[in-house]
């Protein structure tokens, strides 16, 4: 097994064996007799770290050699899930890995199953990160993710007595086998301190910052391989590191501890991941995060653009930088500095470049999500980038005033300062006027953005304004998780759609054939089988795989609607408790999702799912008819057992609100048909697959509006509709919490007093209606089959390969290596 002489790019892939124990000895410097399983997966993943460097470094030069314009895809989150079986997929070393791991033992199931993921994100928006790494290594765009490597992930959710309790996430602890930490290569990154103006000899007015404090930022690699194309890219996770000049100027003085003091703070930067979505914190700490990856990310972009040796009017032709959300959008600001400031070009030129070479993607139209900051925050913080804000709103506010004379309101509500009691950066402002294309994620969602909360801006730059619909990696929510089906698909119609999903609509001519019915059930079964398994082994529920599985699993938030959900099944029971004959479908319904800590309401209505989980699964009158599941710490690793194994998809946010969702397309992809509102992607995906194919329901955004402007008053639908009254009767009247029968009753007080701001209620009786007609259609299986079939066969559109594709077309302006 030694390897000395080899170079590695010539080791052949029947070495696999031969490397792991390689690395199992040197890399782990363990015994290699009888390595355990923990050691064999860090050593496998060590052998295959080894291939995709040889590749990546290839992938580079050739970037290097075209000298292409890059793509610098800047997100706080990413969520990329297990490396294993998406690299082996990838590197096509599948098969090997698996004879390797036999001839020592093991499966790879149990070995794939010592990884711990990387829960760098939130939810949607890093989960989508990640699916657009993959893309673009598939299509070979020159490409860099950069984020942060948080020491602490998102934190693991535990359910205790029915509540969520959050564990700390230390995924670190395992060693890092699928990273480079480059401990060698850091940028300094300078918070604080106060602007200096000067005159120079030439008497141009000079802007440096003094003082403050500088800390280090360490890159770490990670690898992103493109399916079966030798091709690698990397994402780029900055690391917070003390700086050495700092610790020693503390030393000389003798406070060694200060000095120690100074590291722990210093290093606290990249520590822990925000664990909220849709509602900031406005805590310095995020803040100087957002500035800590956009510092080192441009000094990295600029170092990569200096080597060409070219002009700096030519920066926007070479390079492309993409704000996933407004999170980095400090970069604006940051590259003016560096024009400004450090290169010396005049403010309009520099502005030129800026607003060439900036895209920002808006994931959200929630009011609270829109990110602002507090003036003195920002100014303690960044003093030099409020400056720069500051000149950037006075000349577009100067241009506003000229395009629009007789709007005097107009100039408050796009200024890039929100003016009250207290001033505000409004960051999303700041990206819209920095970006040369502003983007939503679904066409109704960008519809949304255009008419309503950035209405004023589409007026003053409409060609700014675009649309691109998400979309997900079929390699990893098809290919990867379900390996049953794909491997059905694949022997009917060839391995092209691997790369290519519209090619699945050569499955559509299958979905009226019997035999293909039942195989495809067949397949479908086992993995509700497996997941039946998985759920008694968790939660110790005993679920029928042949009842129908109604799967909710999203982060928790008010406006996706966990609560309509679980109102609806208190119905079923209800109508169950009345009348045991009554013919319901038996159903099992599964929820999974975290609520951010600090949300009281989202935490609140976990509770309530697991309370009347309970309440049904201990009744001895309900039997299999019903049976409720929470299954903890919904993530990636998660994601993947549930998608293939689930036949309804709940996706119920109240219209207008999702801006597009991606799990709704994960569930279809593997077959799933979806219940769910005229909101965000659904719509797109009833114009692909059909509507005898997905059920929809309930108001329509426009409805919503309408509804809320003419007073909506959530007391009546509770008056007229009996069936309703008694399920918010019963959880305020403690049906559910017979130890507290107080326990949920603010649920039911936002409901009713509270204006019910998702409008929970107005939806309730097209949904239970919808529900009725999901359950009948189940029960004509071969009619299930078919349109479960025909879910996957026309999801084609919403593979991140065409959403890649239309960046790189439409935005980015950059074709494959
Ligand atoms: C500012 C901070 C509190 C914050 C952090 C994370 C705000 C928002 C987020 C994450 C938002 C998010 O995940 N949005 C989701 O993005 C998906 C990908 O585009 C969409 O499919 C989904 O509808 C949207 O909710």
């Amino acid at each position: 097994g030694m390897r000395e002489t080899a170079s590695p790019a010539t080791l052949p892939a029947d070495t696999l064996k031969a490397d792991i124990l390689w690395h199992v000895l040197y890399s782990l410097g363990r015994d290699n007799e009888r390595p355990d399983r923990q050691t064999v997966f860090r050593a496998l993943a060590l052998a295959l770290r080894d291939r995709l460097v040889e590749k990546w470094i290839a992938s580079q030069r050739a970037i290097y050699a075209k000298s292409s314009k890059r793509v610098y895809y800047l997100s706080l989150e990413f969520l990329p899930g297990p490396f294993l079986r998406q690299n082996l997929i990838a590197l096509g070393l599948e098969k090997e890995a698996r004879d390797a791991l036999t001839e020592l033992g093991f499966t790879l199931d149990d070995v794939a199953g010592e990884e711990w993921e990387p829960g760098l994100g939130n939810g949607g928006l890093g989960r989508l990160a990640s699916c657009y790494l993959d893309s673009m290594a598939a299509l070979r765009l020159p490409a860099y993710g950069y984020g942060i490597r948080y020491a602490f992930g998102i934190f693991h959710q535990l359910i205790r007595d029915g509540q969520q309790v959050e564990r700390a996430d230390n995924w670190l602890r395992g060693g890092q086998h699928w990273e480079f930490e480059r401990t060698h290569y850091m940028h300094p990154v300078r918070f604080y301190g106060s602007v200096r103006e000067w005159v120079d000899e030439q008497g141009r007015l000079r802007h440096t910052l003094e003082g403050g404090s500088t800390v280090m930022a360490m890159a770490c690699d990670m690898f992103i391989p493109g399916y079966r194309n030798d091709y690698v890219l990397n994402m780029r996770l900055w690391a917070a590191k003390s700086s050495r000049e700092f610790e020693f100027s503390f030393f000389n003085t003798g406070d060694y501890i200060g000095a120690v003091e100074k590291k722990i703070r210093d290093e606290n930067i990249s520590m822990v991941l925000y664990p909220n979505d849709e509602a900031p914190e406005g805590k310095e700490l995020r803040l100087k995060q957002q500035f800590f990856l956009v510092s080192a990310t441009m000094q990295d972009i600029v170092r990569r653009f200096r080597k060409k040796g070219v002009a700096w009017d030519q920066f926007p032709r070479k390079n492309v930088i993409h704000l996933n959300e407004t999170h980095p959008a400090v970069a604006i600001p940051e590259l003016m500095r560096l024009l400004v400031d450090e290169e010396l070009l005049p403010w309009e030129e520099a502005w030129y470049i800026c607003v060439r070479t900036f895209a920002y993607t808006n994931h959200t139209v929630l009011p609270e999500a829109l990110e602002v900051w507090p003036e003195e925050l920002f100014r303690k913080v960044l003093p030099r980038h409020l400056q720069i804000i500051y000149e950037i709103n006075r000349r577009f506010l100067h241009d506003v005033r000229r395009q629009f004379p007789h709007d005097p309101g107009l100039l408050a509500r796009v200024s890039l300062i929100h003016e009250g009691e207290q001033r505000f950066v409004r960051m999303s402002h700041l990206a819209i006027v920095g970006s040369f294309s502003v983007n939503g994620v679904s066409a109704h969602h960008s519809n949304i953005i255009k008419e309503s909360i950035f209405n004023e801006f589409y007026k003053i730059f409409p060609e700014r304004f675009n649309n691109k619909t998400n979309g997900i990696t079929p390699r990893r929510w098809l290919r990867q998780c379900n390996p049953t089906l794909a491997w059905l698909i694949t022997e009917h119609i060839g391995t092209e759609w691997l790369t290519d999903l519209e090619q699945l609509k050569k499955l559509e001519p299958y979905a009226e054939s019997a035999g293909f019915q039942k195989a495809w059930m067949e397949v479908r079964l086992r993995n509700k089988q497996k997941l039946a398994e998985y759920i008694h082994a968790k939660n110790g529920i005993t679920i029928l795989p042949e009842s129908l599985y109604d799967v909710h699993v999203k982060r928790f938030h008010e406006y996706k609607r966990q609560l309509l959900n679980i109102l609806h099944v208190i119905t079923l029971y209800n109508r169950i408790r009345r009348d045991p004959d009554a013919g319901i479908v038996p159903r099992t319904f599964i929820f999974g999702g975290k609520a951010a800590p600090g949300y009281y309401m989202a935490k609140h209505i976990i509770q309530l799912i697991n309370a009347v989980g309970y309440t049904i699964n201990t009744d001895p009158r309900v039997g299999d008819m019903l049976k409720v599941v929470f299954l903890q710490n919904y993530c990636v690793t998660l994601a993947e057992r549930i998608m293939p194994a689930t036949d309804l998809s709940e996706q119920i946010s109240t219209a207008g609100m999702e801006a597009s969702g991606t799990g709704n397309m994960k569930f279809a992809l593997n077959g799933a048909i979806t219940i769910g509102t005229h909101d965000g992607a659904n719509i797109e995906m009833l114009e692909h697959v059909g509507d005898e194919n997905l059920f929809l329901f309930g108001l329509l955004s426009h409805e919503v509006e309408d509804l809320r402007r003419q007073g909506y008053n959530p007391r009546t639908f509770y008056e007229t509709d009996s069936e309703l009254r008694e399920v918010l009767d019963m959880i305020s009247g403690g049906y559910f919490s017979p130890g507290d029968p107080h326990m949920f009753r603010d649920i039911v007080e936002s409901l009713l007093n509270h204006g019910d701001r998702y409008m929970v209620l107005a939806d309730f009786r097209s949904y239970a209606y919808r529900q009725q007609d999901a359950a009948r259609a189940y029960l004509d299986q071969p009619g299930w089959a078919r349109r479960s079939m025909l879910n996957t066969a026309r999801m084609g559109f919403f593979s991140s390969d065409r959403s890649m594709g239309e960046y790189a077309r439409d935005i980015w302006g950059v074709e494959g290596v």
